[in-house]
């Protein structure tokens, strides 16, 4: 994606950036808007600031369409001062690249999946340990609770500032070109794109299949050209990615759940004066909680669509893969990796795994 010269940026009604920004325009527009993202003392009172959010998703996924109601709610309770300017769908390269820009100030918000934050804070990937949740009622239980309260205490200690309240990607879910799982032995030998995750990484491997790290925005090629037999994603990105195009089996596997955090580089948060931060907070925290319904609704039926687009579906029985990941050492491997202290606060919520 790198590299990738596009047409200058418009941005429409609702303050979406249309797809294309070139890269010089990227280039003055981040300096621009990390100058203005950085309100110092007077200069705050003196002219409004735009915030750059920047996102791996498609301009209709429920998660832009919360935030851009956020984003109208935020100029509407600050009189105009702090505006939030919506870039969608890897408007500036892949998830490293956003990842880079969010840590260095070039966005101020960024949406990423724990398994793309673990690059940087790499113990927040503890919420999608493979086969640990069994329903969304753990998850939020835990994700609500001091299961969240750790990864959003990582990650401030990593010199960012995450929102209070996590988004919903979904239950991840196992597609293939060749062949459906249906049990743990099926993934021997499977070549299989996962994000950039040594969890994503750990998972796979402890299943005898072939995994390897690639950026999203790069996955649909990928597939196409065949590099790769499987992926594993919630059913409303198999359906808004248009895999069902380059795959056929859509296997129920429930492996992870995963989610997207609000992080906000934390000179821009920090240079926010109080009443500010907490109409941007209350803002993006009741974006995330409309935002879990809408993704539910949205895997729902996207599994119906998906069938309709003739993939073919089958569902599978989480115990054997879980036994299969403890003889491998995967349970094992990752307590010792995380520590016996939150191990059991994970624990909790999915019960003993190890
Ligand atoms: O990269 C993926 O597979 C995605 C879109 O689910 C994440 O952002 C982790």
């Amino acid at each position: 994606m790198s590299g990738t010269h596009r047409e200058a940026a418009g941005t429409n009604a609702s303050g979406f950036v249309r797809r294309g920004v070139t890269r010089r325009g990227f280039v003055a527009a981040g300096v621009a808007s990390s100058l203005l993202a950085l309100p110092i003392g007077r200069a705050w009172a003196a002219k409004a600031v735009t915030l750059k959010f920047a996102t791996n998703l498609p301009l209709t996924h429920p998660l832009n369409v919360r935030v851009a109601e956020a984003a109208a709610r935020i100029k509407r309770e600050t009189n105009g001062e702090v505006g939030v300017r919506i870039f969608p769908d890897n408007q500036f390269g892949g998830d490293s690249e956003m990842l880079e820009l969010l840590r260095l100030g070039g966005i101020d918000i960024f949406t990423p999946s724990a398994l793309v934050l673990s690059a940087l804070v790499p113990e927040v990937q503890i919420n999608a340990l493979g086969f640990a949740f069994s329903d969304y009622g753990k998850v939020w239980q835990a994700m609500d609770g001091d299961l969240g309260d750790f990864i959003r205490s990582a990650v401030g200690k990593a010199g960012l500032h995450m929102m209070e309240t996590v988004c919903d990607n979904g239950f991840r879910q196992c597609t293939t070109a060749s062949r459906p799982i249906q049990g743990p032995g099926d993934f021997s030998g499977l070549s299989i794109r996962v994000p950039l995750s040594h969890i994503s990484i750990s998972l796979f491997q402890a299943l005898s299949a072939r995994p390897r790290g690639l950026q999203f925005v790069d996955l649909y090629p990928a597939l196409r050209e065949g590099a790769f037999e499987a992926q594993e994603n919630p059913l409303s990105i198999i359906l808004s990615s248009r895999f069902y195009e380059v795959q056929k089996y859509v296997s129920l596997t429930n492996h992870m759940w995963d989610g997207f955090f609000f992080v906000f580089n934390g000179k821009t948060w920090s240079g926010l004066p109080g009443d500010i931060q907490r109409i941007v907070s209350s803002a993006f925290n009741d974006a995330a909680a409309l935002q879990r319904a809408d993704v539910a609704t949205a895997n729902t039926r996207a599994l119906g669509d998906l069938k309709r687009k003739g993939m073919i579906f089958n569902e599978t029985d989480p115990d054997p893969f879980r036994h299969a990941l403890r003889k491998a050492g995967f349970y094992a491997e990752w307590k010792g990796r995380f520590g016996g202290k939150i191990w059991g606060i994970l624990e909790k919520y999915t019960g003993r795994l190890g």
